[in-house]
């Protein structure tokens, strides 16, 4: 009897120009490009193994030990269902191949960290589900036709299919979205330097999920509007040179400026949006304090949907910025940097 089972994991990423507003929701398109940065593997991630047998009575899902429901229509029915298409048209090309498309499968994924805290759990959750199923049924495509799946189950997680510094450009195809994908604009080794520092303000689920946050400010927000048509493209473009040139003062500008408007959309939203706490407007007073020391900014915030930062510097001011945020936040409970605690 035949096994077939694969394992694989996706880190998550951190978006430095963000993902928010969809003018799709089916098919989950975004009202703008976006740009983030993927950890590296050994950071926060999720874990999927894959599985197809014919004795499955049905596709199951398990997501850090509990089921979670597989309703059919949902992203994850979606996600499942466009990787069996592309599996029976593999077997059709490849006569050879075993027949295991009609099988069902048995998925489970674990996240090495707190889910929907706004850690961007989804993004890794979703890269890693299609990648799973992409590596048990050894298709042949591309991270990037790979992205057009992983989309399909949250926005984000088509990032996540490329390591270091990954576009998700918007596209114009309304009617098939085949062009609304991932797509690396460096790869890690180019910038080895660059760093992130996840600081943990609150491991709880978060209040307004991203999925209708988003909605409810796309309906509601004048200011988005303004976003998406006057600030996106240009930032998107001059991240991309920044990266290309590995100039850190504008990589970090341009990140801390798109956090800020992001959060200012979510405010903008009616009713209003609060992502971000006074532990987070206290970590944003201490980067800017700490940027006014020099001539270009050495450190750039970020916050997604909920509280945490994210810090982005260059490996020799890590181990400064880390002591900073414990100087000030004696009570954090660890600082670990490359499997090294930090003391204050
Ligand atoms: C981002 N976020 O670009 C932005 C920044 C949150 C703030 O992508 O509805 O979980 O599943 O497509 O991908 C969160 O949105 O939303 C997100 P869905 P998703 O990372």
């Amino acid at each position: 009897m035949s096994i077939y089972q694969a394992t694989t994991s996706a880190p998550v990423n951190i978006a430095c120009i963000k993902y928010w507003g969809k003018r799709n929701e089916s098919l989950i398109l975004p009202t703008n490009s976006s740009l983030s940065v993927t950890l590296s593997q050994d950071n926060l991630r999720s874990t999927t193994t894959a599985r197809a047998d014919p004795s499955f009575a049905a596709d199951c899902l398990w997501l850090n030990g509990k089921v979670d429901p597989i309703k059919a229509g949902g992203r994850l029915h979606t996600c499942i269902s466009e990787m069996k298409r592309l599996r029976a048209a593999f077997e059709a090309a490849n006569p050879d191949q075993p027949k295991i498309a009609s099988f069902n499968v048995h998925i489970c994924s674990f996240n090495n960290f707190p889910t929907a805290a706004g850690l961007a759990s989804s993004a890794s959750g979703f890269a890693a589900l299609v990648y799973a199923l992409a590596k048990l049924y050894a298709l042949p495509q591309t991270p990037e036709e790979l992205s057009l799946i992983a989309r399909r189950g949250s926005g984000s997680a088509c990032r996540s299919l490329f390591g270091g510094f990954v576009a998700w450009d918007m596209g114009s195809d309304d009617a098939t979205g085949l062009d609304s994908k991932a797509r690396q604009v460096a790869p890690e080794s180019h910038w080895p330097e660059m760093e992130a520092l996840i600081c943990v303000v609150n491991d709880a689920k978060k209040g307004t999920s991203s999925t209708s946050g988003m909605q409810r400010t796309v309906v509601t927000s004048a200011l988005i509007q303004h976003r998406i048509g006057s600030v996106v493209p240009s930032r998107m473009a001059d991240i991309e040179s920044a990266i290309a040139d590995k100039r850190f003062g504008d990589f970090a500008e341009i990140t801390m400026r798109d956090s800020n408007q992001f959060h200012a959309v979510a405010l903008d939203t009616y009713p209003p949006i609060f992502y971000m706490n006074d532990v987070s407007r206290a970590i944003i007073a201490i980067i800017t304090e700490y940027n006014r020391l020099s001539e270009q900014p050495k450190a750039a915030y970020t916050y997604d949907a909920g509280p945490n930062a994210v810090i982005y510097t260059l490996t020799p001011n890590v181990r400064e910025i880390a002591q900073l945020i414990l100087y000030y936040f004696p009570q954090a409970e660890k600082v670990v940097i490359g499997g090294q605690e930090v003391q204050a």
